[in-house]
């Protein structure tokens, strides 16, 4: 985390990680932005899984059973809905959540063993983003990873191909990942996204500041800095920055620094890509999977897609076609 920060702050334009937003008070306010009206991503996928969900083990398991893998530690009620489908189809269903928070993996097992009964959750802590190792199927199992949320959206390009080159890396042909992307659409409903009414993004977003304060002494004024989010067009993503009302020091006891900022200067916290219809598809292709199926919600914000592993692994970086 210092290493981050001290990056960071001493880089121009300034920047802080994403995976900075996501201690205890972070987390919990990404899960009320969850339920926010204008937050539809949530609302659109779940919908997706509603209707959607035992197609989707049916052409996931293709007449095998399913050991379901999700990366990060389960998105509660979206995740519930493919896992009482799966049970409805074999009784009995392993769940591997795998996220690098013990408590956060703990709490998923407990919640989801008493909802769901014949589930059996088996969690791994363990640092997807570093790469995966799954154990190998039993004879007539496949396994389907799952990334939803849209979660691959924080990923720069680059870093998103990696991250689906290691699942495809981990997994055997025939086996699945079903992934969650946003979809681009029209400014002002991705604007309301990140920039709510009553205020609980631009609250996850200065908690990031809040925590440098808590865990690295530093003396950030909250009501000197605001929360901006901005689409950026050409890069097809949402960006949120933290953005200084005026000329101020700021000093972070524990590194040993002091920081100044310029009025109207910014800290970009977050990129939030929104992919193009088909997009999601090339880029799974160009990791080693073999396209599957999509499905989108009724207004078409959000695709779920599913896609299997080929036989051959993913192109490398330099090899892409699709950047
Ligand atoms: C976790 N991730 C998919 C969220 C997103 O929409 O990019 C994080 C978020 N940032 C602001 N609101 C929600």
């Amino acid at each position: 985390m210092a290493s981050a920060v001290s990056e960071g702050l001493l880089s121009r334009p300034k920047w802080l990680p994403s995976w900075l937003f996501y201690d205890a008070a972070g987390s919990q306010l990404f899960n009320q932005i969850t339920e926010l009206p204008e937050y539809y991503l949530t609302r659109s996928e779940r919908a997706i899984f509603a209707e959607r969900s035992e197609e989707i083990i049916a052409l996931a398991a293709n007449g095998d059973a399913l050991r379901i893998v999700e990366l990060g530690a389960g998105s509660a009620d979206k995740t519930r809905l493919l896992l009482s489908a799966a049970v409805d189809r074999q009784d009995t269903v392993v769940y591997e959540p795998v996220d690098v928070s013990a408590s956060a993996l703990e709490e998923a097992q407990e919640r989801i063993e008493r909802e769901i009964p014949g589930v059996i959750v088996a969690p791994r802590v363990e640092d997807y983003c570093q790469g995966l190792e799954l154990d190998p199927p039993a004879p007539g199992e496949r396994r389907l990873v799952l990334y939803i949320g849209s979660s691959i959206g924080n990923f720069e390009p680059e870093e998103a191909h990696r991250l689906l080159c290691n699942v495809r890396a981990a997994l055997a042909p025939g086996d699945a990942l079903l992934l969650g992307v946003d979809l681009a659409k029209d400014e002002a409903t991705l604007l309301a996204a990140y920039d709510d009414a009553a205020g609980v993004t631009a609250d996850f977003n200065m908690n990031l500041l809040a925590r440098l304060n808590r865990e690295l002494g530093a003396d950030f004024d909250l009501s000197s800095f605001t929360h901006r989010a901005v689409w950026n067009a050409a890069h097809s993503r949402i960006e949120m920055h933290l953005v200084s009302c005026k000329r101020q020091r700021v000093k972070i006891s524990a590194l040993d620094m002091a920081i100044d900022f310029v009025i109207g200067e910014t800290i970009h916290t977050e990129n939030s890509y929104k992919y193009r219809p088909g997009q999601a598809e090339e880029f799974l292709a160009s990791a080693g999977f073999i396209r599957g199926a999509t499905w989108t919600d009724e207004k078409k914000r959000f695709a779920v897609c599913l896609a299997k592993a080929g036989t051959r692994k993913g192109k490398r970086i330099g090899e892409r076609v699709n950047k």
